[in-house]
């Protein structure tokens, strides 16, 4: 018995690679999420420690970092619909913040998710969710329905300062744009995408910010194919597998404890994708 979408959504799911638009939470909750946000992770660059040593942002996994967040990416309506294509047994492997700011130019070039985490099988589902109205003129995240059943892709680097990939990653294969689907979502709705869907999305040309989050859920059942023991963490269900290390929740925003969770995790990240050269380090 499906928790949230219906078996035509899930058939949708599985023959489009992605659901949209799906109520996460009421426009004031997201809101509530936007002014944390803000507060919270405005600060966009990476200060350097005294070392001179890369910090990890507060843009990348902040539910290791703040309440808030933890509770966002335990939105009910997204695990029961996340349940509802993965399984009962999720874990969070990665979230990012996507700011866009008004009338900027960053991008994001058409890619495909699984390229970069290294994980096996192809099971895992990234929930993006609009914190702020997410449109075409505010450059939504588009898809190419049924893209993700032509399996893993060829990719490469195309540095760009406005591509907001951070190695400027971009599919090699030809892309039929004009049958891409805008997935458009008011404040608090949330899409799903297939790890393989091909997606992408234009500059935010409006006067506001465009703000959400991509969270990548998997079910526990799958794992991370490099050397390194990554962490992740669990938000439902049980951990019959132990592929990855426990993350705790924070129990204080971005106490000594949750940072040093954080960095340890991201750390983990960055090893991981230096063995494994196609993983990107942010997405
Ligand atoms: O927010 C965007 O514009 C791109 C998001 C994305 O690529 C993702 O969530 O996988």
């Amino acid at each position: 018995m499906p928790k949230l979408l219906d078996e035509a959504a899930i058939v949708r799911y599985r023959e489009q690679g992605y659901a949209a638009p799906l109520r996460a939470v009421e426009a004031a909750q997201a809101a509530r999420w936007q002014a944390d946000l803000v507060r919270c992770c405005g600060q966009a660059e990476r200060l350097a420690s005294a070392a001179g040593i890369r910090q990890p942002s507060n843009r990348i996994k902040p539910y290791l970092l703040f309440p808030w967040a933890a509770e966002l990416v335990r939105s009910p309506a997204i695990l029961d619909a996340v349940e509802d294509v993965i399984g009962p047994d999720i874990m969070i492997f990665h979230t990012t913040i996507w700011w866009k700011p008004a009338q900027g130019e960053g991008f994001v070039p058409w890619h495909q998710d699984g390229t970069y985490f290294g994980l096996e099988p192809f099971e895992h589902v990234t929930a993006w969710l609009a914190l702020t109205p997410s449109t075409p003129e505010a450059g939504c995240v588009r898809v190419l329905p049924g893209s993700h059943k032509r399996g893993q892709l060829p990719h490469a680097d195309h540095k760009n300062p406005d591509n907001m990939l951070s190695r400027g990653q971009t599919v090699q294969a030809a892309v039929e744009e004009a049958g891409a689907v805008p997935l458009v979502l008011a404040p608090g709705e949330f899409s799903l995408h297939h790890t393989l869907a091909l997606h992408a999305s234009a500059p935010n040309h409006t006067a506001q910010d465009r703000i959400g989050l991509g969270i990548s859920y998997i079910p526990a059942s799958v794992r991370h194919v490099g050397p390194t023991r990554l962490s992740a963490t669990l938000v439902r269900g049980v951990d019959r597998h132990g592929h990855f290390d426990l993350e705790p929740r924070p129990a204080a925003e971005a106490d000594a404890a949750a940072r040093a969770t954080h960095a340890d995790s991201i750390n983990r990240f960055w090893v991981a994708s230096e063995g494994i050269p196609e993983m990107q380090l942010v997405h």
